[in-house]
């Protein structure tokens, strides 16, 4: 072979090679994404939503991993694995990041909102900011909020028509202590749990009963162990989506743009999305064999009376600046003076 071919060829493939190299160099940043529901629920919905979203945005220079089911563990596990950095983001309830940020304990208030609407003024306004702004002190940085929902009673024992029914019902509560405090205060045998324990208990008897959104209790089948639900709307439930802070600071301003802009998309689909399905999965869930009834305005009257101590701890605990700014927000929004 001539030596200018030879030369050639040897300029070719070394480009070619340089080429290939970097290609491989420029490896898309990996977010491994956690949530406890599983995939089919509106969870995991607006999760492929938000990752597609900074697929796209990022030219694919950015790729969220999403993990349902827990699989990278329950909602405190993965907080703590945010905080340490071992994983880059996740969305959950904002009940169990209590223990971290003793303000998240606001949105457990029970009663707190009246409708959606509500829900997204406060917690898209300054307030929900102000309580999201206090989780960067713990090492995590919260993003927006998601919908969990209006949450609902479902047991085993018998329909929960007054509050009195709720008398030693083995109801499982979310790790958080105004739940654990409203339950046992309404009657009930509260028992704190993972989700991810939820089902198993709930079909081993370990537990009679439980509360959450009627997606929640559609799209992890506990109409298959459980037999009765009450409509009591007795909290509204947000998710949220956070981010680890010593993730989060070693990105670019750019990548932290795309991945905002692309957390309130999936934000503003995934509150349409809820809804919608909402409406479904309660008729679902009726033509599934639950015996549904609605707790009546008295019984419900009745139940708010009786957790007044326990909003009267809640303004305690998160402070009753906050407490009396969120209450008088409330209050405008209502007409109310
Ligand atoms: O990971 C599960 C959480 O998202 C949690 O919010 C689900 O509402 C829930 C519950 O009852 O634990």
């Amino acid at each position: 072979m001539k030596l200018k071919t030879l030369f050639t060829a040897l300029i070719l493939f070394s480009t070619t090679a340089a080429g290939w190299v970097a290609a491989q160099d420029i490896k898309p940043r990996l977010i491994r994404f956690g949530y406890g529901l599983n995939d089919q629920s509106n969870q995991g919905r607006a999760t492929k939503l938000f990752a597609d979203e900074i697929e796209k945005s990022s030219g694919g220079k950015m790729k969220l991993r999403a993990v349902g089911a827990a699989a990278l563990g329950s909602d405190v596990q993965m907080q703590q694995a945010l905080i340490g950095g071992a994983q880059e983001m996740m969305v959950g309830s904002t009940a169990t990041l209590v223990g971290i940020v003793g303000e998240m304990g606001l949105w457990d208030t029970p009663f707190l909102f009246a409708n959606s609407k509500e829900a997204d003024t406060i917690l898209d306004g300054p307030i929900g900011q102000k309580v999201m702004d206090k989780l960067r002190d713990k090492g995590i940085v919260g993003l927006v909020y998601w919908e969990n929902g209006f949450r609902n009673l479902t047991n085993n024992k018998r329909p929960i028509t007054k509050v009195e029914d709720l008398d030693g019902i083995k109801l499982r509560v979310m790790q958080n202590t105004v739940y654990l405090d409203s339950f046992k205060t309404l009657g009930a045998n509260a028992v704190p749990m993972a989700f991810s324990e939820l089902f198993t208990a709930l079909e081993t008897k370990a537990v009679d009963g439980q509360e959450n959104p009627y997606n929640t209790i559609l799209s992890s089948k506990f109409f298959e162990v459980q037999k009765f639900m009450t409509v009591s709307n007795h909290v509204y439930s947000p998710w949220i989506v956070t981010v680890s802070k010593k993730y989060w600071d070693q990105l670019s301003k750019d990548e932290q743009k795309i991945i905002m802009d692309a957390a309130i998309k999936s934000r503003d689909f995934e509150r349409v999305d809820t809804r919608t399905e909402a409406g479904k999965a309660l008729a679902d869930l009726k033509s599934k064999g639950m015996q549904v009834n609605e707790l009546s305005m008295t019984e419900v009257a009745r139940m708010r009376e009786k957790l007044v101590k326990v909003n009267a701890g809640i303004a305690t605990n998160v402070g009753n600046d906050l407490w009396q700014e969120t209450q008088a927000a409330l209050a405008k929004m209502r007409g109310q003076k």
